[in-house]
């Protein structure tokens, strides 16, 4: 069969083989995620009948008000990942704390746990722009028997067992990495299942396209407006092309298609930049090494920073390889 008509529970059943050791709960776990997604999907395609739906009542079969599309998320995959009792632990963007997750018969013998940011982009959610799920896997580091701690979500995302995300777009796709590669499956919305599509994903080396909000130009660091200057000089290759829609999954996405840099430095608005080390830069760090790209938070390698809170930010600039080591040179000759 060509790999290509393999749907992505066949790869997942595929590939759990050749894990040295597996005990079949990583590839669960994915499932499950796969599973979520789907049902996360067919909310956010309904996003635009919203209005009409409110419009003849906008509380549902339950008599519950219509839920924000980014909480309706969040809770589809906590349930999902709770129920299916495959993990430890959850930690999301929208939540607070970290969620323990504590079944009777297992005793916390569950060893991984995810972190997640259930749906990203939400300045994008009510104007019929992609949005996308991050997540992010890792073993536990406190004993198996006893419940998670902080310890096993503050893990460098060197150590990263799996991390992938779903972008809503004009298809839906899952894109993950266990470390082995990067491969990515389309949703065929008539059947449900997940095809492998995109295999073996790399980001190309060199590229002509930019992503950043300019609008916060003037609070840059100095060693990215000179980037930016850099980018638009008229010279070899450039200017290169200015893309950026807002939605870190889309513009990663289409980066790693055709070669590009995503860049959300610090500015005074955002003084230690926007973005959350544990649920969006680590684990696109993780995809974009895997697909031999690279990701920086302008100086140093984003997967080994040391976290030391849940929900952290970092600069984050990650893309073709060779576009992030000039991004990196200007950073480091010019330091404030
Ligand atoms: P969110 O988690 O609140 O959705 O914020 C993350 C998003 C990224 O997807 C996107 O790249 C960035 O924020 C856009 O920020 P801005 O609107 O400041 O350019
Ligand atoms: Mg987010």
């Amino acid at each position: 069969m060509s790999k290509r008509n393999q749907t992505l529970g066949e790869f997942i059943i595929e590939n759990q083989t050749s894990f040295k050791y597996s005990s079949g709960e990583l590839s669960r776990l994915i499932n499950s995620i796969r599973l979520a997604a789907k049902v996360v999907n067919h909310e956010v395609n309904k996003a635009g009948l919203v209005d009409i739906i409110g419009a003849a009542g906008d509380t549902n079969i339950q008599g519950e008000d219509q839920q924000k599309l980014d909480v309706y998320a969040n809770d589809k995959f906590i349930q999902t990942l709770t129920k299916r009792n495959i993990v430890c632990g959850i930690a999301s963007e929208e939540e607070d704390d970290f969620i323990t997750i504590n079944s009777q018969d297992e005793n916390h013998q569950n060893k991984y746990v995810v972190l997640i940011d259930p749906l990203d982009g939400s300045s994008n959610i009510d104007v019929n722009v992609s949005v996308g799920t991050i997540f992010s896997i890792y073993r536990r580091v406190t004993p198996l028997g006893t419940p998670v701690t902080l310890e096993d979500f503050l893990q460098k995302g060197s150590a990263q067992v799996a991390a992938g995300y779903v972008v809503y777009g004009t298809s839906t796709m899952l894109v993950y990495t266990t470390g082995h590669g990067v491969n990515g499956f389309t949703l065929n919305p008539a059947i449900g299942s997940y095809y492998l599509s995109h295999p073996d994903m790399q980001f190309p080396e060199d590229g002509n396209i930019y992503s950043v909000n300019e609008g916060n130009y003037s609070d840059f660091p100095t060693g990215i407006k000179k980037y930016i200057k850099y980018c638009q000089e008229d010279e070899g290759e450039r200017p290169y092309t200015s893309r950026y829609i807002g939605s870190l999954v889309s513009d990663f996405h289409r980066n790693m298609i055709k070669g590009g840099i995503y860049m959300y430095p610090k500015s005074t608005k955002n003084p230690k930049g926007k973005l959350r080390l544990l649920y969006e830069c680590n684990p696109m760090a993780f995809i974009a090494e895997q697909a031999n790209g690279k990701a920086s938070d302008g100086f140093t390698r984003i997967m080994d920073i040391e976290p030391t809170e849940l929900h952290e930010r970092v600069p984050f600039i990650c893309g073709s390889k060779n576009m992030v080591d000039k991004a990196e040179e200007f950073m480091r000759n010019n330091k404030e």
